[in-house]
């Protein structure tokens, strides 16, 4: 049985791909240069992928920006207003924008922390087909004598993905006619195998999208000279889209078995005469596989289907390069991890020893019962009344109407990277690495004294990222040295790996946080990640349940937020950008996730006293699709992520029981609004809410910008918060 990877990371081992497109777009490098990076990655990954034993591994899991772009490009869909663009521009232009053109909208992949670029499409959009990029590396991978399966995003996920339509599977049998361009093009470049990726079938699908699948399947089955079509559906279980995708002329079908082993007891008959690409090594998580639960999997699929291959649950592209690049983990933890090479390895091994299982014989497999979990009893989280609590807080902070605040970070300099990267590396000491950051908040602190703003924030300088500091601090925690993944484009995360019970063996943010408010008289807000985004933007031990290791992680911010609260802080904001991110694809798990989530962030924040504010703020201009679970956080003040989509989200917030700030400063531009502009959102924001509970913020942290447009940026704002806080307080 052949063994093979769904993809591959692709950003480089030392993050090459990252520091050649930056350095590109800074015009420091050429074309030319970042071309040549791209095919020293490419070369590497096949020749990595070769050694470690796969016999076709997959070539077009490459991109320089984003893999759902790449078919967007591939399939002609580039809107007009970016073919003005020099030639080789067009695809940057997409991605990032130019100085007069935005970019396309970027959105979270599935429920990972992967974000690509949404295609847009229309009815007038024409299909033209441009095989050059899958092409080119099928060329170049057999140049080095690597024979590859190229892989694309499959026409029923690229259209569902995309907007624009309606119903964007209206334009299906256009796009399939560039699909069967593309894959002829393929065949005569001699592929055997192409993949197209469907992960979209593990959602919830309705009756005519799967016909769709139906219609797209049989009609590409139906080529003539075409390439063996290996239909790969990964995030979890595909359910009645599996009997669908059997009935059609695929010859192999990729099936999740990590998360989506619940279809395996009722396999229809008709893939007896398929090749089942069986996805037993996870690709979402750092953790060894269990050889014998994979193995009796295998070998009980090899009695029904026609053909077995080892697979990926997906593509590697959500896992870090290689463990072995790890020093600083300890032994008993480095046993139980694998990143993508080790994976790789993995599914070579498991090839192996199933071709030697006599076939008939399913190894029986041991019962292992997890120790039970230090959980917390969830405290009874019920706060007081909002109303009681709002008057405690409105005479403990005697705020003005439309309260200014930001919502946590200040930019970034080079400099503080850079120091911090020196106190990692032992050239700088503590002493003078906190010197820096007492430095950075003295002045954070006095700017925002200058601009007006009414409840100030510390900055957070001595972050690196908002989850990764928390980690750094907790007990149960590890991290890693060169453990980059791809969060978009040339954005990477290192997440943390949580491994075992968590606790706060001391504060962690009441210092930075009591130095701030030492400097000033106005309020300053203590800032904390809520549990949901830590563990959404971890890597999670699976030995016991999510929830119980959420509340765990609740735990230790609840003792954050008391002694938060005992040093004299009122306002403290926990964060739960990632509380969408978790939500299940199938809309049967969601309520079930939704009530532990929200049990989690409350359990964190519901020991506050009545004249504490606790704040949240969530990205990502998603919160009307969760706006039940947002209130139900019972935070007093909620922030949320609106600027570029107020017309949409507004008119939903008008019965929000609790304050409201949805932000009116795009902060992902780096673009600065006029206070006219902003005047215009807040009025915007009056005409739906009660003016007694609006915040006027920012939409997000301001790590990304510049100081330049910040400043230029808070002083509009402050301006027009001013201007319409005045019209207000004249009529009362
Ligand atoms: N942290 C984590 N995940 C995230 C975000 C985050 N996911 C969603 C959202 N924010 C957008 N993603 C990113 C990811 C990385 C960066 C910005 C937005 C980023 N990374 C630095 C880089 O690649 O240069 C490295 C940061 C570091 O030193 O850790 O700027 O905020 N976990
Ligand atoms: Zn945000």
């Amino acid at each position: 049985p052949a063994a093979t990877v769904l993809g591959y990371p692709r950003i480089g081992r030392r993050r090459e791909l990252k520091r050649a497109l930056e350095a590109y777009w800074d015009g420091r490098a050429t074309a030319d240069e970042l071309r040549r990076t791209g095919r020293e990655l490419r070369r590497d990954a096949w020749t990595r992928l070769a050694e470690l034993g796969l016999d076709r591994p997959p070539s077009n899991t490459f991109s320089a920006y984003d893999h759902v772009l790449d078919t967007a490009v591939m399939l002609g869909a580039v809107p007009r207003r970016y073919r003005d663009a020099a030639p080789g521009e067009v695809y940057f232009a997409m991605a990032r924008g130019t100085g007069d053109v935005a970019p396309l909208r970027m959105t979270k992949w599935f429920d990972t922390n992967y974000h690509y670029i949404v295609p847009e499409i229309g009815p007038d959009t024409v299909f033209t087909a441009d095989p050059g990029k899958p092409v080119a590396e099928l060329r170049e991978a057999r140049d080095l004598g690597v024979a590859t399966r190229p892989v694309l995003v499959g026409p029923v996920t690229f259209l569902l993905l995309a907007e624009g339509m309606d119903v964007p599977l209206d334009r299906l049998d256009d796009v399939l006619g560039a699909y069967e361009t593309v894959l002829t093009a393929l065949a005569a470049e001699g592929a055997d195998w192409v993949q197209l990726d469907e992960p979209a079938l593990a959602a919830d699908r309705t009756e005519a999208e799967l016909d769709a699948v139906r219609h797209a399947y049989r009609r590409l089955g139906a080529l003539t000279g075409r390439p063996g079509l290996f239909v790969a559906t990964y995030f979890g279980g595909i359910g009645p889209a599996l009997p669908v995708l059997a009935g059609t002329p695929v010859e192999a079908i990729g099936l999740d078995l990590v998360r989506g082993d619940d279809h395996l007891g009722d396999l229809p008959e008709a893939l007896a005469g398929k090749t089942v690409v069986a996805g037993v090594v996870s690709g979402r998580d750092v953790w060894r596989t269990d050889a014998d639960t994979a193995l009796a999997t295998l070998a009980g699929l090899r009695e029904r289907a026609a053909q077995v291959s080892v697979s990926t649950s997906c593509s590697l592209l959500h896992v870090p390069y290689d463990l072995d690049a790890e020093t600083d983990l300890s032994p008993e933890l480095v046993r139980r991890l694998a990143f993508a090479d080790q994976k790789v390895a993995e599914v070579v091994d498991l090839a192996a020893r199933l071709a030697v299982l006599p076939s008939g014989a399913v190894p029986a497999v041991p019962r292992v019962t997890a120790p039970p979990a230090a959980t917390p009893a969830p405290a009874p989280a019920v706060r007081t009344p909002y109303e009681t609590r709002a008057a405690a807080q409105a005479r403990h902070l005697r705020l003005p109407p439309l309260p200014t605040t930001t919502i946590g970070s200040f930019p970034q300099t080079g400099e503080l990277r850079a120091a911090r990267a020196e106190l990692t590396a032992g050239r700088l000491d503590e002493a003078a690495y906190d010197e820096r950051v007492r430095a950075e908040i003295e002045q954070v602190v006095r700017l925002q004294e200058r601009l007006g703003l009414d409840v100030l924030v510390h900055g957070e300088p001595e972050r690196n990222d908002m989850v990764q500091y928390f980690a750094e601090h907790l007990d149960g925690f590890a991290v890693t040295r060169h453990g980059w993944v791809q969060s978009y484009g040339s954005r990477c995360t290192r997440p943390p790996i949580l491994h075992g019970d968590v606790r706060r063996p001391a504060p962690i943010t009441v210092r930075w946080a009591s130095y701030a408010d030492s400097l000033t008289p106005k309020p300053v807000k203590g800032m904390l990640t809520g549990p949901v985004t830590i563990v959404a933007w971890s890597f999670v031990r699976r030995d016991i349940p999510l929830r119980d290791v959420t509340m765990q992680v609740a735990e230790a911010v609840r003792e954050e937020v008391r002694d938060l609260e005992q040093a004299g802080i009122s306002i403290i904001q926990v964060d739960e950008p990632a509380l969408r991110e978790l939500l299940p694809l199938r809309t049967a798990d969601q309520r079930k996730y939704l009530t532990w989530a929200v049990e989690s962030y409350r359990h964190a924040t519901s020991s506050a006293a009545d004249h504490t504010q606790i704040h949240t703020h969530l990205c990502y201009s998603q919160a009307d699709q969760i706006l039940t679970a947002i209130e139900a956080l019972d935070a007093d003040v909620t922030t949320i992520e609106s600027a570029r989509s107020a017309g949409r989200i507004l008119p939903t917030l008008r019965t929000f029981p609790r304050a409201l700030g949805p932000g009116v400063y795009d902060i992902h531009s780096p673009r600065v609004p006029t206070s006219a502009e902003i005047e215009k959102s807040l009025r915007a924001i009056l005409d739906v809410l009660p003016a007694d509970r609006v915040w006027s913020n920012p939409d997000c942290g301001l790590k990304t910008r510049t100081y330049p447009q910040v400043e230029e940026a808070l002083t509009n704002l402050v301006t027009a918060t001013h201007h319409l806080r005045d019209a207000i307080e004249g009529e009362t």
